[in-house]
């Protein structure tokens, strides 16, 4: 069998940070996403040869450490005695780089294994399964969605044509994972609390802009939204830091284009990188723009 199954990845405009539970997954807060459909995963099974479980990601045969999560996951889904797979995925999102590409790869691998051994779940069943893979993972199903502190996941309508680029600052994988660094931001930060109240006031300020398609109140929550959640990291114990100098600077030239009358905010994630959110009409002024002052890699994430 040929196919692939695609899974998307999703940037949060109000960001997942901290797990009240662990078992099922239930987020703190409230949150909210983008589904950026340009940045996927593909992934196909096949039946493995070796008579052992592999794992490939872009032709690159995955270590034991990457192997052993990725199974474990699909051991908790997948028939008891199933024979042995090769996974075989292509990312176009660079891996593990803050990117979302945990959300993209988990929604791709719940539908391969769908496809693979004829589950036939419904896609409210392939979101549970996903949310246990990676959290944020069950947002990506929808083109905007919700995941909500009991769980539940809904999508979200909305009538402004949202688009996102991304200002590449490193696409290494990051040093610390964001299951590692929201865990010990929920154990050690000192604006933990006032993360998850803020967090929850914006979920509800956002729901309300994006009934009313208010632009610049969506965008100023993304904004200080992500500035807040990455305080948290400043104020955890010990400190620690996604961003790089050149995510200031990235987040210096979104803040100018907003004083050259062109409207775009700025929102990053477990990493360095830089995601700018505008309205697709001003896609090509604002990437002119951009270009102008930033040399390094930018990928536009809608058409
Ligand atoms: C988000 N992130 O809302 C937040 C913002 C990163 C920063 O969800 O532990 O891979 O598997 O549930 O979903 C990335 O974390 O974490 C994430 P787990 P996940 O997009």
């Amino acid at each position: 069998m040929d196919s692939y199954s695609i899974g998307y990845a999703n940037i949060a405009l109000i960001k997942y940070w901290g797990k009240k539970s662990k078992d099922p997954v239930l987020p703190y807060n409230p949150n909210l996403s983008l589904r950026l459909d340009k940045l996927y995963t593909k992934t196909k099974i096949e039946k493995s040869e070796s008579g052992q479980d592999e794992f490939y990601i872009n032709d690159e045969r995955q270590g034991a450490d990457e192997l052993k999560k990725i199974i474990t996951f699909v051991n908790k889904f997948t028939p008891e005695n199933r024979e042995k797979i090769k996974i075989i995925s292509y990312n176009t999102v660079p891996t593990a780089a803050g990117l979302s590409s945990s959300s993209s790869g988990t929604m791709a691998l719940v539908l391969a294994c769908n496809e693979y051994f004829r589950l036939e779940k419904s896609t409210e069943d392939l979101v549970k399964i996903a949310k246990e893979g990676s959290g944020s993972s069950c947002r990506s199903f929808y083109k905007m969605a919700s995941w909500l502190e009991d769980g539940s996941v809904h999508e979200i309508k909305c009538d402004l044509d949202l688009a996102m680029m991304v200002l590449v600052v490193n696409e290494g994988r990051k040093k610390i994972s964001s299951r590692k660094a929201m865990e010990d931001c929920v154990q050690t930060s000192s604006s933990y609390a006032d993360w998850v109240k803020q967090a929850r006031q914006d979920y509800k300020a956002i729901l309300d802009a994006l009934a009313k398609n208010d632009f610049t109140k969506i965008g100023k929550l993304t904004e200080s939204n992500a500035l807040a959640m990455h305080s948290t990291t400043k104020y955890a114990n010990p400190p620690f830091s996604f961003l790089e100098e050149d995510s200031y600077l990235a987040m210096d030239i979104v803040k100018s284009l907003r004083s050259k009358g062109l409207e775009a905010y700025f929102t990053m994630d477990a990493g360095p990188n830089v995601k700018v959110l505008y309205l697709k009409e001003n896609q090509k002024k604002i990437y002119e723009e951009i270009l102008k002052v930033w040399k390094k890699k930018i990928i536009l994430c809608t058409e």
